[in-house]
């Protein structure tokens, strides 16, 4: 097999930046990307044969770790029946009564292909029920690439946002407001000018796009209040947090119930699958019962719904999130000595088994904050990580996961190699 170095230049000749999603490019931290040959656990191995011992889990849905057995074998059962018929089938029912036995929110789920189908499909039913343009989001949230949600707080104290990608037209971005994450009283402002125009707010209940920043205590029962008071729709984009901080969600966590919930990632144990649903007088908009439309080919795969079956029925055992809070506190305390020893500032935030270690001193309670991380230490302290065969997000403002094939011991061993890693970074 060909190496990493002769992989990507042949990439970089026939894939934009020689990815198949930019962040893996490892711009953010420099250096060229390794090429993975395969996983098991909670490892990796590239085409030159090193491991390591992976805190990305693919960005979140790798939850029992790469390869579990019990997911390879739904996956094979399922593609030895075919692979796909634009056709219902049982599957579909038992994802959709799993998701809705979880998320008490959803009485109305519908499976689609990726957490961007599922967050620009909720934005388009509660547009199309309350009949209003605007949405509002936070800054650092990330929902995925529809054009909508590429955009960024405009200048000065205007809420109206500019684009934050080319391509998107400034009249769309314009129908997008921004706020800071975890600032009531912003959102409060916001909907005292535009209230009834709102259609509605969008939010990462527990950011993780940011980097890890937990939702301070009050902030979701406020935007909670605030849509009601305004009949704006509250949508959770849970789909990092979803079956990821609890079975039911970040929801679940924090007891506060959106009207729509986005789920991707860990729903499809590694296959492309998303969900958006909820309460049934919205979701009865959702063609062909309403006049919302949405659409896909491949919406409810069978061998992605296999997948995610699969993983759901292992975390269904709530001892699972017993251990997942272990084995990230122990990872989380593993840093925080490492840092003290080093002494070097470090900000650790964690829900349970996503965290992010920011390189700055200080609270990181919102984007503004998190921008303030020292991100060309991040780089070195990434690298140097990668060299002691432990393999992070390729950016500060991303989360690592602890999955359920992490043990103690690699624990540990991650603690080791950051002791060692902040030393020399
Ligand atoms: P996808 O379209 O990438 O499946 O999901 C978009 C999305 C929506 N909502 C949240 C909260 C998300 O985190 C994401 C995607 N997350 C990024 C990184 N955290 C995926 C990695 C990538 O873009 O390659």
């Amino acid at each position: 097999m060909r190496d990493s170095k002769s992989l990507f230049e042949a990439a970089c000749r026939r894939i934009p930046g020689g990815v198949n999603s930019p962040v893996r490019a490892f711009r953010g931290v420099g250096g060229e990307p390794f090429f993975v040959a395969r996983g098991e656990g909670a490892r990796i191995w590239d085409v030159e044969g090193r491991s390591y011992l992976d805190f990305l889990g693919s960005w979140g849905p790798l939850i029992l770790g790469h390869a579990a057995p019990t997911v390879v074998a739904a996956v094979t059962e399922a593609a030895a029946r075919g692979t796909s018929y634009g056709a219902p089938t049982a599957l579909e029912v038992e994802m959709a009564e799993a998701i809705t036995a979880a998320y008490p929110s959803i009485e109305l789920v519908r499976l689609v292909s990726s957490g961007t189908e599922a967050a620009l499909s909720a934005i388009r039913v509660a547009r199309g029920a309350t009949g209003r343009e605007l949405l509002l989001k936070f800054d650092g949230c990330y929902h995925g690439h529809s054009d909508s949600l590429l955009v960024k707080a405009g200048s000065g104290g205007a809420t109206f946002s500019i684009p934050d990608s080319a391509g998107v037209p400034a009249r769309l971005a314009q129908l997008t407001l921004t706020a800071a994450f975890n600032d009531l009283d912003g959102v409060r402002a916001i909907f005292r000018e535009r209230g009834r125009k709102i259609a509605a707010v969008i939010v990462e209940p527990v950011a993780g796009n940011m980097g890890v920043v937990p939702p301070r205590p009050g902030f979701l029962e406020g935007l909670r209040e605030l849509t009601k008071a305004h009949d704006a729709v509250l949508i959770f984009d849970e789909v990092i947090t979803g079956f990821r901080v609890a079975y039911g969600g970040a929801q679940e966590l924090y007891g506060v119930q959106p009207d729509l919930t986005c789920l991707g990632k860990i729903i499809g144990g590694g296959l492309p699958v998303g969900a958006y649903g909820g309460s049934r007088s919205l979701m009865n908009h959702v063609a062909p019962l309403g006049a919302v439309y949405q659409a896909g080919t491949l919406s409810g795969n069978p061998l992605a719904v296999a997948a995610g079956l699969a993983t759901l029925a292992r975390l269904r055992d709530r001892e699972v999130y017993r251990r997942l809070e272990a084995l990230g506190s122990e990872l989380e305390r593993g840093l925080r000595d490492a840092a003290a020893k080093a002494n070097v500032p470090l900000t650790v935030n964690r829900v349970g088994s996503m965290l992010t270690a920011f390189f700055c001193d200080g609270a990181v309670t919102d984007y503004a904050s998190a921008k303030r991380a020292d991100t060309k230490r991040y780089a070195r302290y990434f690298h140097a990580m990668l060299e002691r065969g432990v393999f992070l997000a390729p950016s500060q403002f991303e989360a690592a996961f602890v999955s359920l094939a992490h043990t103690d011991a690699d624990i540990a061993l991650a603690g080791r190699a950051a002791a060692e890693a902040l030393a020399a970074a």
